[in-house]
């Protein structure tokens, strides 16, 4: 259960923040069902996601990448946005200036009506061709595995950053802006282990922003940042938008 005064203090900052940053991670998707990384339902037939996750397991396997994706989409076309990416819409509607960062590919912010918004870490709906480099949406559940590109027929990969990729420059840059200039920083549902986003925090922090951390566990980032709310952001996005 959450303290009732830091919500009521985070309640407040919130109201009469002129401008509002947003962090998600995998744990704001968790209540739709999708499952996290690095929880116990984080694993797929006995990989981990840094194991499939990479350039070099692609070029090794491109088969065995695609299924896992396949597997995701499959899974992710089933489920909706919840009450914790509906709060940070209205959150942004109110809010002239906002911004959020989601480290999420579900695309469930998207859907939920999100607008002013980087997807850093790239989206499963998006796929790119490994030649010409052409980018294009593909909704198809199962998608054909291996994918050709429309354009050269070479082989399509998913539209997202791999690890040991950079982030795209324009995500990075608009990221930076929106944590340097933001009275309020709302970091929620990541466990604060891949960067450069497990550094965001103290960004925020170190350019004056009041940080809150809205997670199910302590992080790495608990310690640092001003107010650590436990418990489900399903639960307590929603109660930061009640009148106060
Ligand atoms: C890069 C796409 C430059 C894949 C992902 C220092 C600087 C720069 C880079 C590095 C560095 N140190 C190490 C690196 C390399 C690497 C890295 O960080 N490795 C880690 C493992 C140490 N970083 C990179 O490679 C990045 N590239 O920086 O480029 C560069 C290039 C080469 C060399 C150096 C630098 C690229 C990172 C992007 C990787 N791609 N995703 C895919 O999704 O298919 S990352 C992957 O992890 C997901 O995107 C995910 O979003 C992300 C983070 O995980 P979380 O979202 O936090 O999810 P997790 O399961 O971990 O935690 C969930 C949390 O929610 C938990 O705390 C849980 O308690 C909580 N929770 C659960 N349920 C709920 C809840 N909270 C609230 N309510 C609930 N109901
Ligand atoms: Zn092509």
């Amino acid at each position: 259960m959450t303290h009732g005064s830091d919500l009521g203090i985070l309640k407040d900052k919130l109201a009469n923040a002129r401008s509002i940053t947003v962090l998600t991670g995998a744990g704001i998707s968790a209540d739709s069902g999708v499952p996290t990384f690095r929880g116990t339902d984080g694993l797929w037939r006995n990989f981990r996601a840094e194991d499939l996750a990479t350039p070099d397991a692609f070029t090794r396997d491109p088969r065995l990448v695609w299924e896992w994706y396949n597997w995701r989409r499959e899974l992710i076309a089933t489920k909706q946005p919840n009450a914790a990416h509906q709060a940070i819409v209205e959150l942004e509607r109110r809010c002239p200036r906002f911004w959020l960062i989601t480290q999420n590919v579900d695309g469930l912010h998207r859907a939920a009506g999100s607008r002013r918004l980087s997807e850093i870490h790239g989206n499963i709906w998006m796929v790119r061709c490994t030649a010409c480099g052409h980018v294009s949406e593909s909704h198809e559940v199962p998608i054909q595995i291996l994918p050709l590109c429309s354009l050269c027929r070479n082989l399509l990969r998913p539209h997202i950053v791999w690890f040991g990729e950079s982030l795209a420059e324009e995500d990075l840059r608009r990221s930076y802006t929106a944590l340097q200039s933001s009275d309020v920083c709302l970091i929620i549902g990541t466990s604060g282990m891949v960067y450069p986003a497990a550094g965001f925090a103290s960004i925020a922090k170190e350019a004056g922003a009041f940080v809150a951390e809205i997670n199910l566990d302590p992080t790495p980032q608990s310690a640092l940042v001003d107010m650590s709310l436990q418990g489900r952001a399903k639960d307590i996005v929603p109660l930061l938008l009640e009148p106060c």
